[in-house]
């Protein structure tokens, strides 16, 4: 074990961080014409939830506290393929901070990811700690099947926690970017806006008519007539269950309603167990102009 050039973030390094400068630092990093369409914001905020949807609150295991999505084996588990552009894209930032870690650093992306794409103020504190080592990756079984229905959803966030009304203003995320076959295996993006945070999950899921995707690829959903937009099996779970759809109903018709409870489960989310330091401040970033 070499401390020199991983070197870093230790229990009250993080005091040493200019919070606000990181944030500017990281929304310059958002837009890129060449890639996907148009912005990291999507990716970085699907970066922020593995990082942190991996938690047991049975085992207290997982979650973003040490970073372990940047290790071998749960940097090559199948529901993290193509997070390596995002930690990829955010190194720089570690080079220039070098007190931050790395959980403080995928976390804060999600949030500049949502906020910087017009979504809500998202409540985040500092103070994780790059203290684990690859003999702490999760398990290949804690972040969600795409496949599966309403049963596997709720197990898999009720084991981190949440309750159905939490989980349903979270999915309200895949408003954002796209499925990429390269990946996931699944194509295509859930509306039109894919680089606006909106409430359009709700409103496309519950208004369109979603057919099987003819191709030779994985089981999915497609808007019919266009084809265009998709939705995963999974996702379908919103509009199927009746508990969940009742949710879904709700975000649809009220956005402010959405924005609010989607900001409070996703910062509880990224907070999953980590122990923050009593004096560690609570930030509410401002959204750039
Ligand atoms: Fe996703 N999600 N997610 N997701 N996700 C994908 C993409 C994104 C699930 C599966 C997938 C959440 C829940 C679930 C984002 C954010 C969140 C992809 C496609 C899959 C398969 C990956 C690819 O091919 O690039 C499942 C089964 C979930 C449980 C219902 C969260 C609530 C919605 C927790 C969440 O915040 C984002 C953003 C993307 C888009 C990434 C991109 O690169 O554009």
């Amino acid at each position: 074990f070499s401390s020199g050039a991983s070197a870093a973030s230790t229990e009250d390094s993080w005091r040493k961080v200019n919070f606000h400068n990181v944030y500017k630092d990281i929304a310059a990093l958002l837009e890129d014409e060449s890639y996907d369409d148009g912005s990291y914001g999507p990716v970085f905020v699907r970066l922020a939830w593995h990082a942190s949807g991996t938690y047991d609150v049975g085992s207290k295991t997982g979650g973003s506290n040490g970073a372990t999505i940047r290790f071998s084996p749960e940097a090559d588990h199948g529901a993290n393929a193509g997070l390596g552009v995002a930690r990829a894209r955010l190194e720089p930032l570690k080079k220039k901070y070098p007190h931050i870690s790395y959980g403080d650093l995928y976390t804060l992306a999600g949030v500049v990811g949502v906020q910087e794409l017009g979504g809500p103020t998202v409540r985040w504190r500092p103070g994780r700690v790059d203290n684990k080592t690859k003999e702490q990756c999760t398990p290949d079984d804690r972040l969600p099947d795409a496949a599966q229905g309403a049963d596997h959803v709720r197990a898999i966030f009720y084991r981190m926690g949440f309750d159905d009304q939490e989980i349903a203003a979270l999915v309200g995320a895949h408003a954002l970017g796209r499925c990429h076959s390269t990946r996931s295996g699944y194509e295509g993006p859930w509306n039109a806006s894919p680089t606006a945070f909106t409430n359009f999950f709700y409103t496309e899921l519950l208004q369109n008519t979603w057919v099987p995707k003819k191709w030779s690829g994985p089981f999915q959903f497609v808007d019919k007539p266009t084809g265009e937009f998709m939705m995963l099996p999974a996702d379908l779970a919103f509009r199927t269950d009746p508990v969940f759809r009742r949710h879904a109903e709700r975000y649809a018709a009220d956005q402010d309603a959405f924005f609010a409870d989607f900001a409070k489960a996703f910062s509880r989310l990224l907070e999953l167990g980590v122990s923050f330091p009593a004096d560690a401040p609570v930030y509410e970033f401002k959204a750039l102009d």
